[in-house]
């Protein structure tokens, strides 16, 4: 697999960055009542979005969950228009409907958030198969969470994939939580990837390293790509925050959170970077600079947008 040369190191690390600040940032306007419904962050993530999606097309489709803003950032979506449809407002994505769990941007491969959990896989599988059964050439990669695998789309899913050889990755990003359940009281097994077998796919599992995550998820892309099948993806995740914003993850030992935050993907990465000499104390400032300013114009835009009218409340509805 093709090593990422500086300009790719450099650019996986602006874009989680870009995350991480988003993320900080939607934590601070929805504290403060700007944003309607509920939000949940992905802060100590960032490394798989990026890593994964570096290897997609704009064409190639993705579909995402409940904590799918890294997910739809690093498939490429316009970062003013998510920020409008999260605060609800008409130049939203989805005309401010949508909000934080069902954004969808179709043109960019987007499938959608999902509120369900699991709801994203089947939908995820059926565009495989579509990309397939019309030869367009186009990955799906398909992310969720380890509480997701309890799901029954989740089995069914793995199970047609492999038997068509969907063009499709499986990615789980194993943060050890579901809500407020650790893994080992609702899971049987100890890893998710180990629930390929069943399936008779690639099960594969990596630590929470941008670069580990980049060259697994290369090959699994490559794989899927080839004609020659899914593979199931799990990374060693961790969750630093509550499951959604305003959780004080009470439920949670102090040493256990700490433990999240000391496997934080971005320092890690950033200290190799300097390590090796691809980024000095100038570049990383410039990468905060520009996402900084990105954010801030992105939520000023968000926060001069119109709400939708009360006329359109039942446009797009089905009754
Ligand atoms: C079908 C369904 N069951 C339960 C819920 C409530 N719920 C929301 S998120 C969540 C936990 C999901 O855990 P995981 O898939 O590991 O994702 P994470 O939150 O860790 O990213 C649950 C049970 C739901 N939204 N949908």
């Amino acid at each position: 697999m093709r090593k990422p040369g500086k300009k790719k190191l450099i650019q996986l690390y602006e874009r989680m960055v870009t995350i991480r600040r988003v993320e900080e940032k939607l934590m601070e306007v929805f504290s403060a009542g700007e944003i309607p419904g509920f939000i949940h962050v992905c802060i100590g993530q960032e490394a798989t979005p990026v890593a994964v999606c570096s290897w997609l097309k704009d064409s190639d489709y993705m579909s995402t969950t409940h904590r799918g803003h890294g997910h739809a950032l690093a498939k490429g979506i316009d970062l003013k228009r998510f920020m409008a449809e999260l605060f609800g407002k008409r130049e939203g994505f989805c005309r401010g409907r949508s909000g934080s769990m069902h954004i969808a941007d179709p043109k960019m491969g987007i499938l959608g958030a999902n509120g369900i959990v699991g709801g994203g896989i089947p939908i995820a599988t059926g565009a495989a198969f579509a990309a397939r059964y019309k030869k367009t050439g186009q990955v799906t990669v398909c992310f969720f969470g380890e509480g997701a695998t309890n799901e029954g789309t989740f089995h069914e899913s793995l199970n047609i994939a492999s038997i068509r050889k969907l063009p499709i990755v499986y990615v789980c990003e194993n943060n050890g939580w579901a809500e407020f359940t650790p893994q080992e009281t609702h899971m049987p097994t100890k890893n998710v990837a180990d629930r390929a077998k069943a399936y008779d796919l690639p099960g594969v599992i990596v630590s929470n390293d941008v670069l580990k995550i980049h060259e697994k998820a290369g090959e699994a892309v490559e794989r899927a790509r080839k004609g020659k099948g899914p593979t199931l993806l799990e990374v060693k995740s961790s969750r630093w925050h509550g499951h959604f914003v305003g959780d004080a993850q009470k439920y949670r030992l102090e040493k256990e959170v700490n433990g999240a935050k000391a496997m934080d993907c971005i320092a890690n990465f950033q200290k190799r970077l300097v390590r090796d000499k691809m980024l000095g104390k100038r570049g990383i400032q410039k990468v905060a600079d520009n996402v900084y300013q990105r954010i801030e114009e992105a939520v000023n835009f968000a926060r001069e947008s119109q709400f939708p009218d009360e006329s359109e409340l039942m446009d797009d509805l089905y009754v």
